[in-house]
C-alpha cells in the first residue's frame, strides 16, 4: 500500500488528528487540503509545532497567532519532552468522556514518531533522521480509552520545489540533483532568517554571499579537493544535513 493510503486511513479511523508541523517552517509543512478534509469529516484537529527547540520565542508567537485561527496550536519539542503534558491535556479535553483514536500525520521527518513515543512515554515507534522512515500505520495503546496511530510522512501532490523539499528535510542530500544549488540557497535562506545562526553554528562570519561562505566553511571543516579548493559536493552535503538534523537554530 502507498504512503498516502495509510495517512488517509489513519485520518478515517481516528477521532482526533494531530497535524505535526516543523516549527521552523510551519507554512511549508502544512497540509492545507488535509486540514480541510479533517474538519469537514468532523474530526478534531490539533496543530502541533514540533522541534520548537530550534526557534526563538518571538518566531513562535507569530506562528501561534496565525495557526490558532485554524485549530488549537501547541508547541512541543518532542526530543526534549517539552510541551508534551500540555498536548496530553489538550487531547483529553477534546475527547471528553469518549474513547478516542488519535492519528498523527504530517510531512516526512517532522517528528511524528518521536511525538508518539513522547506521548506514550516509551519507544513504541522507530524514528530516524532519514526522511520517509515510517512506511505504514502503527496503533499504540496508551490507556483503555486512548490509542495513538502513527502514519508515514506524506507530501502534497502539488509537489514543492527541490529547495523546499530539502528545507523541510523531506529529501535527503543524495536524492537531490543539484545539491550545490540547494546548499547555496539554503545558506542564504538561513542568513536571511537569522543573521547570527551560521556564525553561531560554525564560527564563520557571513562574508556577504553564500558562495564565499561555503568556500570558507569548506576550509574550516577541511572539506577540500586537491589544490586546497572547496569540495563542493562534501560541503553542500554537510550544510544540508546539519540543517535537516536540527544543528542550526534560527
Ligand atoms: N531538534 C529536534 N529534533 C527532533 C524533534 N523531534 C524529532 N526530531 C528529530 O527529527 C528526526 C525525525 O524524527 P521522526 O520522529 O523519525 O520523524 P517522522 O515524522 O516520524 O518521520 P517519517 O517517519 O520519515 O515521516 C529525528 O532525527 C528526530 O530525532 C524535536 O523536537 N527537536
Ligand atoms: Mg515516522
Amino acid at each position: 500500500m502507498g504512503l498516502w493510503y495509510h495517512t488517509l486511513k489513519a485520518i478515517k479511523e481516528s477521532n482526533i488528528v494531530l497535524e505535526i508541523l516543523d516549527a521552523r517552517l510551519p507554512e511549508l509543512t502544512r497540509h492545507f487540503a488535509l486540514e480541510q478534509k479533517i474538519l469537514r469529516h468532523r474530526k478534531k484537529l490539533v496543530i502541533v509545532l514540533n522541534k520548537s527547540d530550534l526557534i526563538s520565542k518571538k518566531t513562535a508567537l507569530t506562528h501561534k497567532k496565525e495557526l490558532e485561527k485554524v485549530a488549537p496550536t501547541i508547541f512541543v519539542s518532542s526530543k526534549h519532552k517539552k510541551g508534551i503534558a500540555r498536548l496530553k491535556k489538550q487531547v483529553r479535553q477534546l475527547m471528553g468522556k469518549k474513547p478516542a483514536v488519535i492519528a498523527i500525520i504530517g510531512y516526512p521527518n517532522t517528528g511524528k514518531s518521536t511525538i508518539l513515543n513522547a506521548l506514550a512515554g516509551r519507544k513504541a515507534a522507530k524514528t530516524s533522521s532519514q526522511a520517509g522512515f515510517t512506511r505504514g500505520r502503527q496503533l499504540v495503546k496508551l490507556f483503555e480509552d486512548q490509542y495513538l496511530m502513527d502514519s508515514p510522512g506524506v507530501i502534497p501532490f502539488e509537489q514543492r520545489n527541490k529547495f523546499e523539499l530539502a528545507l523541510i528535510g523531506s529529501k535527503n542530500p543524495n536524492q537531490l540533483k543539484d545539491k550545490e544549488g540547494v546548499a547555496l540557497q539554503l545558506a542564504a535562506w538561513i542568513q536571511e532568517h537569522n543573521a547570527q545562526a551560521l556564525q553561531e553554528t560554525y564560527g564563520v562570519k557571513w562574508p556577504g554571499d553564500s558562495e564565499t561562505f561555503l568556500e570558507e566553511l569548506a576550509q574550516k571543516k577541511g572539506r577540500l579537493i586537491k589544490g586546497g579548493k572547496a569540495d563542493w559536493n562534501a560541503i553542500s552535503t554537510l550544510l544540508i544535513l546539519d540543517w535537516q538534523k536540527g544543528k542550526i537554530t534560527i
